[in-house]
């Protein structure tokens, strides 16, 4: 055993995608296995060790640890990324959870029919520029320290630059009336270990396409 964490879970982005990141930001290497077969993953169930039968599985300090947000606050809080006292953390709390919403929209889009996918995305880009990206350049705006929360880099941080991306992905100009925004981005962007993650070769992963879409339903569903 490294001492490394392990992560399990497909080899795309998802639900694992949030916690590769901390753990990036974080300066943590860790180590990934991926399910390719739905026999991995029942194995994985039979040997006990996925308390609710649900990946993302992240082995850590001797725990065998599921549900993102617990496994997202854990790494938060081991590394100083987690604010100072309860406030801050309340406040880190709420804008994860809205930056949350508005990747969790993104991330099924893929595994929607068609007609929803063509529906859905001009929706969520309406969102982002509408309700999730004014929001936070207000709170930079008020905050006025280049972060989101207290004087330093937090999970709220990462977790927007994660989002950012991710919706400029799908609309390259969203950020044309955010300039605190943009300003954050590449602040953000362009922190040491941020950036290593950000080169070719990381351990991010890139857009879905349909192989990992069917590879993830192979593995999901019976029959
Ligand atoms: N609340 C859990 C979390 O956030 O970790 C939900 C985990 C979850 O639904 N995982 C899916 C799963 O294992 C895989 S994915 O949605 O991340 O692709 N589903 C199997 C099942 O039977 O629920």
């Amino acid at each position: 055993m490294s001492g490394k964490p392990k992560l399990t879970y497909f080899n795309g982005r998802g639900r694992m995608e949030s916690i590769r990141w901390l753990l990036a930001a974080a300066g943590v290497e860790f180590e990934e296995d991926f399910l390719e077969t739905r026999e991995q993953y029942l194995k994985l169930i039979q040997d006990g060790h996925l308390l609710f039968d649900q990946v993302p599985l992240v082995e850590i300090d001797g725990m065998k640890m599921v549900q993102t947000k617990a496994i997202l606050s854990y790494i938060a809080g081991k590394h100083n990324l987690y604010g100072k006292g309860l406030k801050e953390r309340a406040f880190i709390d709420t804008y994860v959870e809205g930056t949350t919403d508005l990747m969790q929209m993104i991330l099924t889009l893929p595994f929607s029919p068609p007609e929803a996918k063509k529906k859905n995305l001009p929706l969520i880009i309406e969102k982002a520029k509408n309700r999730y990206f004014p929001a936070y350049e207000k709170a930079l705006k008020q905050h006025g320290q280049g972060f989101l929360v207290g004087n330093q880099l937090s999970w709220a941080d990462v977790h927007l630059l994660e989002a950012i991306l991710m919706v400029e992905e799908k609309e390259p100009t969203v950020l044309s009336e955010f300039p605190l925004l943009q300003g954050f981005k590449t602040r953000i962007s362009n922190m040491p270990t941020i950036k290593k993650f950000l080169q070719p070769g990381s351990q991010r992963k890139p857009q879905p396409d349909d192989k990992y879409v069917a590879t993830v339903m192979k593995i999901l569903k019976e029959g």
